[in-house]
């Protein structure tokens, strides 16, 4: 994004400048004054620009040679509950997953269906706060288009994943706000290094989420829901990791 944001720009860029605008983390654009500028056509400043277009910036992708031997697996390796070993004695068959909160059209998506979208892929770096990294190749639809398609509202501002796996008798969960939700590296992974996501690695489908820690990029995801707030979700951070040991929600790498 280069040259002056006018009220223009920040309109016609539709689904994406709403995020811009209206996302959680970006409180400078809340402020009275700032909102003023940002919607009075005129320049805004540099430093203002530079923030808002840093995180629509691509993370770096890398060589299919680049790619570790091993990827290793981190926190909750299998979910192993009854619901989520029966989905993977059926292979998933049964599974859907489950979109809705603030959309105009709440979806159900089987596996077959998510895996006949257009898809993504790509060889990024992820990056684990627990300080070890792998590059990997992840395929899958973007999450912009699935959230297209169930037509997210005006007033959603967050997208809340929930997740077949438990921690302290919890679903874990992540949120993301919807710059990051139609990012263009933001994909719902459904293959890792060209075989389909094992267990492991977050079966049947994962986020990908390259621009943030490792953290963030929740596994075995179920549900997903468009909310205006992250107050009443867990315990109001935003994730298991977040609310558990105030890990940052915004993980910008
Ligand atoms: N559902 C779920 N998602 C999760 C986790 C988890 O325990 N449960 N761990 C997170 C952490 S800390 C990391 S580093 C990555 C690890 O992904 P991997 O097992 O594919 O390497 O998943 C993230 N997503
Ligand atoms: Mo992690």
């Amino acid at each position: 994004m280069s040259g002056i944001i006018t009220r223009r720009t920040v309109l016609t860029t539709g689904a994406l400048g709403a995020g811009l605008v209206l996302s959680g983390c970006d409180k400078a654009a809340e402020q009275p004054t700032l909102r003023k500028i940002l919607f009075s056509g005129e320049k805004i400043n540099q430093g203002l620009q530079r923030a808002l277009s840093t995180r629509h910036a691509l993370a770096p992708e890398f060589r299919p040679d680049q790619m570790s031997p091993i990827f290793r697996t981190n926190g909750n390796r299998n979910p192993n509950t009854p619901d989520y070993n029966t989905m993977v004695a059926e292979q998933f068959a049964d599974w859907s997953l489950q979109v809705g909160g603030l959309v105009a059209r709440p979806l159900a998506i089987s596996l077959a269906q998510l895996r006949a979208m257009p898809a993504r892929t790509q060889i990024t770096r992820h990056d684990c706060v627990e300080g070890w990294s792998a590059i990997g190749k992840w395929r899958g639809p973007l999450l912009g288009s699935i959230l297209k398609a169930a037509g997210v509202r005006d007033t959603a501002r967050f997208v809340v994943f929930t997740c077949a796996d438990m921690m302290g008798g919890q679903p874990y969960y992540e949120s993301i706000d919807l710059i990051d939700a139609f990012h263009p590296q933001t994909i719902l992974a459904l293959a890792l290094n060209d075989a389909p996501l094992d267990i492991g690695h977050g079966a049947p489908v994962r986020l990908r989420v390259e621009r943030q820690l490792g953290y963030k990029h929740a596994k075995y995801v179920m549900k997903i829901d468009a909310v205006a707030s992250l107050d009443g979700i867990g315990q109001g951070k935003g994730g298991y990791w977040e609310d558990a040991i105030g890990y940052d929600w915004y993980a910008g790498i």
